[in-house]
């Protein structure tokens, strides 16, 4: 099983988050968190706090790991993303657009979830509730889902 440990994190302020349009590679055309894959050395809090300076220039003060989900698709069964999801509300700086993402406030009761990947309208409400998820969803090789399973947690 090849294993692609990847990162995620949304800034979450009160009745608004930041989010990014991904601008080119995988997810290119939706929106989600700021992240990517870890570089060699590095943990993934570290990986986290430099995605999100590289995709939106801001600094993060805050980290706290709210979920985990590992990503199937069933043409590729030996081949699994994890993706570590984050919450950060605490920021320096300005959110500026890179190359890889263009980033905007929504509120949270307009969280664009038609423009985003399929599985966030299952967990993102829980992350707004602050309450901790761990998962799985197997997509088709249109990213529709075709299973899942998503649990409350008490801690990561
Ligand atoms: P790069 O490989 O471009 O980073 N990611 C996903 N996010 C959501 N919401 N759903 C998925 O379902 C995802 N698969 C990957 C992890 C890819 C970014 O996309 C996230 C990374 O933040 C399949 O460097």
């Amino acid at each position: 099983m090849e294993k692609k440990i990847n990162t995620l994190c949304i800034i979450h302020q009160g009745q608004k988050v930041l989010l990014g349009m991904k601008k080119r590679g995988f997810g290119v055309g939706r929106w989600n968190g700021f992240g990517g894959k870890l570089n060699e050395g590095e943990t993934i809090e570290q990986a986290t706090k430099r995605e999100i300076f590289e995709e939106a220039n801001i600094i993060v003060a805050d980290l706290e790991k709210f979920g985990m989900i590992d990503f199937y698709w069933q043409s590729k069964p030996d081949f699994c993303i994890q993706v570590n999801i984050f919450k950060s509300k605490i920021f320096e700086g300005m959110p500026v657009e890179s190359e890889e993402m263009k980033p905007q406030w929504f509120n949270v009761g307009k969280i664009p979830y038609d423009k985003m990947w399929k599985d966030d309208i299952f967990w993102l409400p829980l992350f707004l509730e602050n309450k901790k998820f761990k998962g799985k969803f197997i997509f088709d090789d249109a990213d529709n889902i075709l299973g899942k399973e998503l649990l409350e947690v008490k801690e990561i």
